[in-house]
């Protein structure tokens, strides 16, 4: 006979979890790094209750924010390179909806989080309970189905037996690098504490393994092909290549074909920026060294990567129109975009396996040597633009010149919105693989600070630098508090230009008045002048203004011995952005309109889609 247990559903569920391992260079430990809790009605009882009872085997954490505490578990999971992951628990209704935005980060950057919202009855006999929507034709819906479009696996748990397959499915699904995203399960608040005989084979040790799936011979044949016959091949590397933890097969491959290499968003540090093949950003936000490749390029082979339009440029960058692109990644959903040739394979396998296919093939020299030339053009400009400088309102790019100067590349950099993104895309040395890390696929305001967090509790060894703009300080900086509290210590450097600093350069860019981004710009009494440094403070952090790029320098340089959260305020300019480099991106500009600057903008914008390939 079967051997069982009687548990709640919910103690059930938080046992499973402590049960599931991983293994890290030989060493097996939890894939689990714990759960963010913010509990209510719908959780407190149920499985505030279990998780209280694995408390020392899965730590539980305290947030102020539901979305915060999903962000650092994301966060979380991309610095471990989707080896470990944690999970989210909220009380039913608002504190659910307020991970919604966060599930639709992990979905948009493939990223693992088991959510576990707290839903209504199963049983309804109380409905309608406080915070439950009712739909009145369909009796099953509950606010949580928000969760469908943007879970990788969405389940109801209705009956406490259902956190069986459920619970199968989600580890598939969070350990899968293919289908790898967040996972919702949605635990009905009575179901939570009804008890069930679990078979005790359910809770056995499982350790997980990162799957790593080889190229099919005729895709791997097709696409050695394509690049032995290229003249001018390049390499993009997506965050696929910092998840598959290929970056030596991808310098192996690089340096063995002479093929140089640019990097997305999500594969900014898949090679160091002093590496001689690595032209850095491609795209929007790109380096002349690698855009000018780019424009030229007769294959490109996009790694990991899931070419979105600031990678593309719009689909207007690879104007080469006999080039082939080839598709190498783990989802055939992205291997076979724009007619790619697919290579559905690990990028360190498929990497590793082209590398040996070549053969020792090269690149004709010239353009190998056109690229280490471009580079250092690129590199003379950089320097121009990130030099120190006395102004008394710095530019975004001189602010990032201070913190590599003060801070070096021996550190993880973390960003999310604003202008920051583009500048550190193309101006940021990076050093080692993930000591870059964008959220620049859903772009999430008020990922920084809760982002950073999750990122130090993944590595609590690094310096964790968060760079902020004030628009995204102000959405969401209430984990500071929590940084404090858990003695997990940032560095953020807050720079404050008084706005929405981009989306005001992208209105003047498309013929806009300058409306409602800067504070100046929008409807007020009274101009707010607010004094970060005194709220940062009051939550904990240490926190200083400085009034200049030297200063900011001489409180990074002390920042490093500070033991705890460091907030450093620095005023800049909202107009200025870095003009060199960067690419054209399509941002759809007004048919008709009364302004004059509108339509000249549109005029020039019908100019510019003209550049567009469609369809391939
Ligand atoms: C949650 C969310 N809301 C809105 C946006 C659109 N958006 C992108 S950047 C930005 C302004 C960010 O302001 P700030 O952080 O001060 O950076 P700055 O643009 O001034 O560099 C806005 C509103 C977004 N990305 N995320
Ligand atoms: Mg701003």
């Amino acid at each position: 006979m079967t051997k069982t247990i009687r548990l709640t559903m919910a103690q059930a569920l938080t046992r499973f979890l402590t049960r599931q391992m991983t293994e890290i260079d030989g060493r097996k430990m939890p894939i689990f790094g714990g759960v963010w809790a913010i509990f209510g009605h719908g959780n407190v009882a149920g499985i505030g209750e279990a998780l209280y009872q694995v408390r020392d085997e899965l730590p539980t954490f305290r947030a102020h924010n539901e979305q915060a505490m999903a962000h650092a578990a994301i966060a979380y999971a991309k610095a471990n390179f989707r080896r470990r992951f944690m999970a989210a628990t909220s009380s039913i209704g608002p504190g659910a909806l307020n991970m919604v935005t966060a599930a639709a980060l992990a979905h948009v950057n493939r990223l693992p989080v088991l959510f576990l919202p707290g839903d209504v009855f199963a049983n309804r006999i109380p409905d309608p309970v406080l915070q439950q929507a009712e739909d009145f034709s369909d009796g099953t819906a509950t606010v949580n189905d928000c969760f469908r479009p943007v879970s990788r696996y969405f389940d109801r748990i209705t009956r406490p037996e259902q956190i069986i397959p459920a619970l199968n499915r989600a580890m598939q699904v969070l350990t899968d690098p293919a289908e790898c995203g967040p996972v919702t399960l949605a635990l009905c608040q009575d179901v939570q504490a009804e008890a069930f005989d679990y078979p005790e084979s359910f809770f056995a040790e499982r350790v997980w393994h990162q799957r790593r799936p080889r190229p099919d011979r005729g895709e791997l044949a097709a696409a050695v092909a394509a690049l032995k016959a290229a003249t001018k091949p390049l390499v993009i590397a997506g965050g696929g290549v910092l998840y598959s933890q290929a970056s030596g097969e991808l310098a192996q491959l690089a340096q063995g074909a002479g093929i140089p290499v640019c990097e997305t968003q999500g594969g900014k540090s898949s090679l160091p920026d002093d590496h001689p093949l690595n032209m850095a950003a491609v795209g929007v936000t790109g380096t002349l060294a690698a855009n000018r490749l780019a424009e030229e390029a007769d294959v490109v082979l996009a790694v990991g990567t899931r070419l979105q339009d600031f990678t593309t440029g719009s689909w207007a960058l690879f104007k080469n129109s006999g080039k082939t692109i080839i598709g190498l990644n783990v989802q055939p959903f992205d291997a076979g975009k724009h007619q790619a040739l697919p290579l559905v394979a690990d990028a360190a396998e498929g990497l590793a396996e082209l590398g040996a296919a070549l053969n020792g093939w090269q690149a004709p020299a010239a353009w190998t040597d056109n690229a280490a030339k471009g580079k250092k053009e690129w590199q003379a400009e950089a320097g121009k633009v990130t030099a120190s400088t006395n102004a008394a309102y710095p530019s975004d790019a001189q602010v990032i010149g201070a913190v590599q100067r003060a801070m070096g590349s021996d550190l993880i950099l973390l960003h999310a919105a604003g202008g920051l993104p583009g500048e550190l895309h193309k101006l940021w040395q990076a050093g080692a693989p993930g000591s870059y890390h964008a959220e620049y696929g859903f772009s999430t305001m008020g990922y920084e600070i809760a982002g950073g967090l999750g990122v130090k509790m993944a590595k609590p060894d690094e310096e964790v630098v968060v760079m902020i703009g004030d628009g995204s300080y102000l959405m969401l900086n209430s984990e500071i508090a929590t940084s404090v509290m858990l003695g997990l210590k940032l560095t953020i450097v807050l720079l404050d230009n008084t706005g929405y600093g981009c989306i005001n350069r992208l209105q003047m860019a498309t013929g806009g008045a300058n409306f409602n981004n800067l504070l100046k710009d929008a409807r007020h009494e009274i101009l707010p002048d607010i004094d970060f440094a005194a709220h940062a403070a009051s939550l904990g952090a240490f926190a200083e203004k400085v009034s200049s790029i030297a200063e900011l320098e001489t409180a990074l340089a002390k920042a490093k011995d500070n033991s705890k959260t460091t907030v450093l305020v620095i005023d800049t300019d909202p107009l200025a952005s870095t003009d060199v480099g960067g690419h054209w991106w399509d941002v759809a500009v007004p048919e008709v309109s009364s302004r004059p600057q509108v339509n000249a903008a549109r005029k020039a914008y019908e100019e510019k889609r003209r550049m567009q390939s469609v369809g391939d």
